[in-house]
């Protein structure tokens, strides 16, 4: 078990959802605006269906921070679902639900194999759980996490790469602007690939479709050495690849090259490394996403996500019935035709989250004081070593 850890709890239309994050130092600095800012930007987004007109969602931090500061005790988060007072009837905890239960699965999603697995009649009782809303509270953890890699000089940045076959041209994009806020509505720093997403999402729109995509995640300013090589799963590529892929909808994850290493030649992949005028190495390339043998090596960390498009469809596809036991078109409520760019800040919440456990597990995590004193004193011990010697 990891020394930091999170739980969620939740329903997408339930009257709010919760998160439990411990294990954080204590004597970090916190305050709510910057959770808030990344709640708004995972409900930002072309593309996004009418469910974000109705909510504004809003953190309250309800323990584990007193005055502006944590308490190295666990952190509780919640975000009311506004959409609730509309769902009493079908949602509430006691009493006889309202109106007709849900029972075309769609495929894609959770639905079939929920109510086969869990005994239910109601479709509702699997989606309501497997829904992507539950993301918000990753994101307010995910922002938690930010704050105290902040603290520590580490930053998360993302960027969507491509939505819907429309590639963005990477040799246009200026890597500095990433982590500015999004002007292009589709996460892209590429300005005419993001036209053409947008074009890409209307069209999917109108014929009632939706469409996925690819998003990049980059941690910058990470400690090499973090993760081991000494077990599988003291990995930190295996668990960014596992956190990566727990978020709903992921379907493929790539670190660095990712899966250009199973076409190119060593000599074409590997990143040699030199020795600078300081006396540490340094690498000109990063093909490796910055992790290697299981540890983070010091540059960049950047890894991939692909996102499949989301199983909602308002012009539905064929499925089956789970009560009637007959084909049918799957159910349709309200979708988004796009959640790429809202998937891109959930990626940086998880990265964020990983890197964060992976510095506490390193370096101690009872007081902010000790666990900065630790990382200075490691950095401190690399660097007389290979400038002094
Ligand atoms: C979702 C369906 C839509 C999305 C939702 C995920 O919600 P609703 O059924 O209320 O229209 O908007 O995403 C969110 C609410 C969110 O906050 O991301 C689904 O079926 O997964």
């Amino acid at each position: 078990m990891t020394m930091l850890r999170f739980m969620t709890a939740g329903e997408s239309h339930g009257p709010c959802l919760t998160a439990i994050l411990e294990g954080l130092p204590a004597g970090l600095k916190l305050d709510e605006t910057a959770i808030n800012a990344d709640l708004a930007r995972r409900q930002q987004g072309y593309g996004r269906g009418g469910r974000m007109k109705i909510e504004k969602d809003q953190v309250q931090v309800v323990s584990g921070v007193r005055f502006g500061r944590t308490l190295g005790g666990p952190i509780t988060l919640q975000v009311i679902n506004k959409d609730y007072k509309n769902w009493g009837g079908r949602m509430a905890p006691f009493g006889e639900p309202e109106g007709p239960q849900v029972t075309a699965a769609r495929p894609g999603h959770a639905d079939l194999t929920g109510v086969m697995k869990y005994d239910r009649a109601d479709v509702r009782d699997i989606l309501e759980r497997s829904s992507a809303r539950e993301t918000t509270m990753r994101v307010a953890v995910g922002a938690v996490c930010k704050e105290f890699l902040r603290a520590l000089g580490i930053t998360v940045v993302s960027q969507v790469l491509e939505i819907g076959g429309v590639k963005a041209d990477v040799s246009k994009i200026d890597r500095t602007q990433l982590g500015q806020p999004d002007t292009s509505e589709v996460g892209c720093l590429d300005a005419a690939a993001a036209e053409r997403m947008r074009t890409a999402i209307d069209a999917a729109k109108a014929k009632g479709d939706t469409l996925g995509g690819v998003f990049e995640v980059t941690v910058r300013g990470v400690p090499l050495g973090l993760g081991s090589h000494i077990q599988w799963d003291r990995r930190l590529d295996a668990r960014i690849a596992a956190a990566m892929m727990s978020i709903q909808a992921i379907k493929g994850v790539e670190i660095g090259a990712g899966f250009a290493c199973g076409t190119l030649p060593g000599s074409q992949i590997h990143d040699e490394v030199f020795l600078g005028e300081d006396g540490l190495p340094y690498r000109k390339t990063n093909r490796a996403g910055g992790l290697e043998g299981g540890m983070s090596n010091g540059e960049e960390i950047v890894v991939r996500a692909a996102m499949k498009p989301i199983p909602t469809l308002m012009q539905p596809l064929h499925s089956v019935d789970v009560a009637s036991h007959t084909p049918v078109l799957a159910c349709k409520e309200r979708s988004d035709t796009c959640a790429v760019p809202a998937a891109a800040v959930v990626g940086e919440a998880m990265l964020a989250y990983v890197i964060a456990a992976a510095v506490c597990e390193k370096f101690g995590s009872d007081a902010i004081c000790d666990l900065k004193r630790a990382i200075a004193a490691y950095r401190e011990r690399i660097r007389k070593a290979w400038c002094e010697a």
